[in-house]
């Protein structure tokens, strides 16, 4: 069997999306997610370099195909090859599992578990709102929320609705927004938030709350310390995690679980994390995390440091990255929780899958490879659309990570 065909296509069902469709000599095709939200075009650009590469190649060396695409690269890492990459590494898996006619969690080693945990986006203007839409979430089933406020005094707030709750859409039309931020007022007033959850919903719910990068060490290392009492499931993203060595200062304060890595892109961004311990969930999601294959090996030497994953799983991965994730994630031994933040039916429309969810539990389904598809036809009719993500400045002006 050889590959015949692969092709790029860049969508917007309510919002962009870059798909990879790779078909082979013998009709059998596989689709991967290349989205890197703001940034669609670049990787729609890097995949067409590679395409010429790919022709020709054995679909089932899914390994020497990465390795070719990765070491053979000179110019290594970054979240635009790895997001194409990933593209590739998922179209190949696709393909295998409808050659073998098996789901791929089969090829990954089988099930671990019967379902994989979510948890879901709860997001209010303020703690009461917060509150309210937490309860929602427990009420349709799920064991898990991720919990952001408004706060007080400022504008906007990173995770927090415009318009419907469902979720907060980042990536806005035309040139980026801008927000506005103070670490002090929300230090200030995160940990009543999660007081207050915890005496409405009582111990047995999972939280979890995303700090977005905005905090130093020593600033994230109190709000741990804060959130102690209620005992979040983790706290994510708190410090900007280039400099891996920073997680010393916060983890020589806190016992709160710490979860990091979404902006991550290979092995090599965790190394310091893992072997000194100092995460205890890795966040990064398939498509911006190698493909399966990468993630593989991602898993395993977390497994050794006591590290789980948590994969990202927000809505600008498309629901391809979305059923990969599944199919790791009910696979591998060290799996913690998966982030589920529900596409729109425009999105779903596009992208049929066979994953369902049931009282706090996504199920990738029994379907041969990832279980979902690309309807090229219906994709034609949402054009790419540019959009960005925010910017972000201080108060004062300055501007600061978003
Ligand atoms: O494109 C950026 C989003 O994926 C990111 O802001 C979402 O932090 C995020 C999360 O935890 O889902
Ligand atoms: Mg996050």
């Amino acid at each position: 069997m050889k590959i015949q065909e692969a092709k790029v296509f860049v969508s917007c069902p309510d919002r962009n999306f870059v798909t990879l469709k790779i078909t082979t000599d013998e009709g059998v095709y596989g689709v991967g997610d290349a989205t890197l939200n703001g940034r669609e075009l670049a990787v729609k650009a890097y995949l067409e370099d590679l395409i010429p590469c790919l022709i020709g190649r054995d679909p089932a060396q899914i390994e020497d195909i990465w390795q070719y695409f990765y070491r053979g690269a000179y110019w290594r890492r970054g979240p635009v090859t790895m997001a194409a990459i990933a593209a590739i590494d998922m179209a190949l898996w696709d393909i295998k599992g409808k050659v073998l006619n098996t789901p791929v969690y089969n090829l990954l080693g089988g099930k671990s578990r019967k379902g994989v945990m979510v948890y879901g986006h709860a997001n209010g203007k303020d703690i009461n709102d917060t509150v309210k839409e937490v309860g929602k979430y427990i009420e349709k089933g799920y064991l898990a929320v991720r919990a952001q406020t408004g706060v007080p005094g400022l504008k906007d707030s990173y995770g927090i609705s415009a318009k419907d709750k469902m979720y907060y859409e980042p990536a806005t039309k035309g040139l980026p927004q801008e927000s506005e931020w103070s670490t002090e007022k929300y230090l200030n007033y995160v940990p009543k938030l999660f007081k207050k959850l915890r005496e409405e919903y009582g111990d047995e719910v999972h939280f979890l709350h995303d700090s977005h990068h905005r905090l130093t060490p020593i600033e994230a290392a109190r709000l741990g310390k804060e959130l102690e009492p209620y005992h979040l499931f983790w706290l994510e993203d708190t410090v900007p995690a280039e400099l891996q060595e920073g997680f010393r200062i916060i983890r020589q304060h806190t016992t709160t679980p710490l979860a990091v890595g979404e902006v991550f892109n290979t092995i090599w961004d965790t190394h310091i994390l893992f072997t000194e311990q100092l995460i205890d969930y890795i966040r990064m999601s398939v498509v911006h995390g190698g493909g399966l294959t990468h993630m593989k090996k991602i898993a395993a030497m977390a497994e050794v440091y006591h590290v789980k994953t948590g994969c990202h799983g927000p809505t600008d991965v498309s629901p391809i990255t979305m059923a990969a994730a599944l199919h790791f994630g009910i696979s591998i031994n060290n799996f913690g929780i998966q982030e589920y933040m529900r596409h729109t039916d425009k999105t779903n429309e596009v992208f049929p899958h066979a994953y369902t969810f049931d009282k706090g539990y996504l199920y990738p389904g029994d379907k041969p490879g990832l279980g979902v598809d690309f309807d090229e036809k219906l994709a034609e009719k949402y054009p790419y659309e540019r959009a960005y993500l925010p910017v972000n400045r201080k108060l004062d002006g300055t501007l600061f990570n978003w």
